[in-house]
């Protein structure tokens, strides 16, 4: 992989595709695992988030603990510049088939930050799909620089993963339509498409037959970078103690953890007039 045109592409884009990242074996065991998790939820969990299809803290499975520290992720992240990664949180996003588009939206929380406002990636999704996803069948769509650039979306859009966008009960909602710049990330069974939480990005609908199941795990790649406030928040975790508990040698080198005496910063999930 060249890992230099990659870290390039995530600096200047906001994301990077790793081909191949995940081997068939693996892909198998989690196809196992997330159909078993999805089939343990009760109807009003679908109902609550008919845009993105399903929304399952990865810790519903001690198995999820080996992707998160997979071997092929943390050599990837390494080569990318990132060696000491840490991890923070993730969902199973798994789309029915004939199901409804996902909103466009950005994930960040550190607006308040000036390192919001500079290409380095604060937070970054790892969105690893289990099957082959295509236009078709519910890829991902971006909007290349628009983690460092304002685009018209940033002030139109209501509040992330507000209730009723969750609910696509108003597809002709601005949220759902086309967006300026957009690009379309098809991608294989096994890729990983990794991109800044401030990046804006949504969903095509999956007008296939067959589920399109998709793992998104959000890591710190450079943790012990970040401003103390962001650090001493992200220390925070909330991961659930048996699940680490049970998981610890897979973890413990991935926990967030700050020892300093500053205090966490004051959430912002918004950007401010510095993103023009
Ligand atoms: O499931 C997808 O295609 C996208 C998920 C997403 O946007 C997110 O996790 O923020």
């Amino acid at each position: 992989m060249d890992y230099k045109a990659k870290r390039e592409q995530l600096d200047r884009d906001g994301f990077c595709l790793l081909e191949s990242l995940i081997g068939e074996d693996m892909l198998e065991r989690l196809r196992a695992v997330t159909d078993g998790v999805i089939a343990r939820q009760e109807a009003a969990h679908f109902a609550r988030n008919r845009a993105q299809g399903s929304l399952i803290r990865v810790t519903e499975d001690p198995f999820m603990a080996r992707l998160i520290a997979n071997p092929p992720i943390l050599e990837a992240l390494a080569g990318l510049g990132f060696s000491d990664p840490k991890y923070g949180s993730g969902f199973i996003i798994s789309k029915p088939p004939q199901s409804p588009p996902l909103f466009w939206h950005q994930d960040a929380r550190f607006w308040n930050d000036p390192i919001s406002y500079t290409p380095r990636t604060i937070q970054c999704f790892l969105m690893i799909y289990l099957v082959d996803t295509t236009p078709h069948n519910g890829c991902l769509r971006l909007i290349p620089g628009s983690h460092l650039k304002r685009h018209r979306l940033h002030d139109a859009l209501p509040d992330a993963h507000e209730d009723d966008l969750s609910k696509a009960d108003d597809i002709a909602h601005l949220a759902f339509q086309r967006a300026e710049g957009e690009v379309d990330v098809p991608v294989k069974a096994g890729d990983v498409v990794m991109g800044s939480a401030r990046l804006l990005h949504a969903a095509h609908g999956n007008r296939s037959d067959q589920r399109r199941t998709n793992i998104t795990l959000w890591y710190y790649p450079e943790f012990a970078k970040l401003p103390e406030p962001i650090q001493a928040y992200l220390a925070d975790t909330n991961w659930p103690p048996e699940w680490y508990a049970e998981n610890r040698d897979l973890l413990a080198p991935l926990r967030p953890v700050y020892e300093g005496d500053a205090a966490p910063i004051t959430l912002n999930r918004k950007p401010g007039p510095q993103l023009r």
